[in-house]
């Protein structure tokens, strides 16, 4: 049989098939050893068990996406949460851009909070992100606005919310899937006591496929790429890059750079561009420590 995992604590997982039966499996040592644990989101051939037995996970499928903490593999769009107080970290936000377009994730920018500025941040994100290629949605999840939106861009694509604390992440998902999570989160904290890796589950409800992965703000990224891969993960550079004079261009400082001629006369954000060149310097100085 075939499903996909949306629960593991210690070693015992659960998996769900098409018809939405659920089954508990546990996974042989051999996966182990090949350095495959299963991760909660993971695609699996499994075969169930006999009346009160376990079944086995047979075969992880290919992960079509990985994040390792919080450790949920196979995400399809990623919610990038942000609103007015706390402060937006567009850094933050352009930092999970990038690893959705490296990891072809779609990325949707919510913003939430809607209630405590009129709708201004999401205008701040329409213009800025506008040639981004990131769909931007203004959310309340006191009022209820926008959820209908926001459960139509999600539609039956595996969803992970990310953010910066006290963005209201846990808040959205409790108004999106009517579910109560606190009662979620408390039988979570006991497994932890006894498991400390996995503490991922797969909330399917209504329609929505989303992790639920409370108490994470911080995506943790992966890995080390060289500084000349990162202009691809800006759309909006892409139409002008061609004609820079310098090819590669890593529209820093080079002359004849059309990207900063766009950002001159205001077809690219300037306020993007500044996170990218803070991006770029980044990856600059961890390259060159690379060997270290
Ligand atoms: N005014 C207003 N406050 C909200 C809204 N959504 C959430 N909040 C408040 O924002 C605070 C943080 O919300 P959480 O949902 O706990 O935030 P979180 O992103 O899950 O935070 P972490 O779990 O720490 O990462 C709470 O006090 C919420 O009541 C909203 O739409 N409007
Ligand atoms: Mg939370
Ligand atoms: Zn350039």
């Amino acid at each position: 049989m075939e499903g996909i995992l949306i629960r593991g604590i210690g070693s015992f997982y659960t998996a769900v098939d098409a018809e939405g039966g659920a089954f508990t499996l546990r996974c042989p040592k051999k996966f182990r050893f090949q350095g495959m644990t299963p991760m909660v989101g993971d695609r699996v051939r499994f075969t169930p068990g006999q009346g009160e037995e376990e079944g086995w996970v047979d075969e992880i499928f290919p992960r079509r996406s990985v994040f390792v903490r919080p450790p949920v593999a196979n995400t399809e769009a990623l919610l990038i949460t942000l609103c007015p107080e706390p402060a937006p970290d567009f850094l933050l936000a352009d930092r999970l851009l990038v690893e959705c377009r490296r990891q072809g994730i779609r990325a949707i920018l919510v913003a939430t909070k809607e209630d405590l500025d009129g709708g201004e941040l999401a205008r701040t994100l329409r213009r800025d992100y506008a040639k981004a290629d990131a769909a931007v949605i203004s959310v309340c999840a006191g009022t209820g606005a926008g959820l209908d939106e926001l459960r139509d861009a999600m539609g039956g694509d595996i969803c992970c919310l990310a953010g910066q604390s006290g963005v209201g992440k846990s808040t959205l998902l409790a108004a999106l899937t009517g579910l109560d999570l606190e009662v979620g989160e408390i039988s979570r904290k006991i497994a932890r006591g006894k498991n400390t890796t996995r503490r991922a589950e797969l909330l399917m409800t209504g329609g929505l496929r989303v992790f639920d992965t409370a108490g994470f703000s911080l995506l943790v990224l992966s890995g080390l790429e060289e500084p000349e891969s990162l202009p691809a993960y800006y759309p909006e550079f892409w139409p002008m890059a061609e004609g820079c004079r310098f090819q590669p261009c890593l529209h820093a400082t080079e002359p004849g750079c059309l990207v900063r001629r766009a950002v001159e006369t205001g077809d690219i954000s300037r306020a993007r561009h500044d996170r990218y060149l803070t991006l770029l310097g980044e990856m600059r100085e961890a390259w060159e420590r690379r060997y270290h």
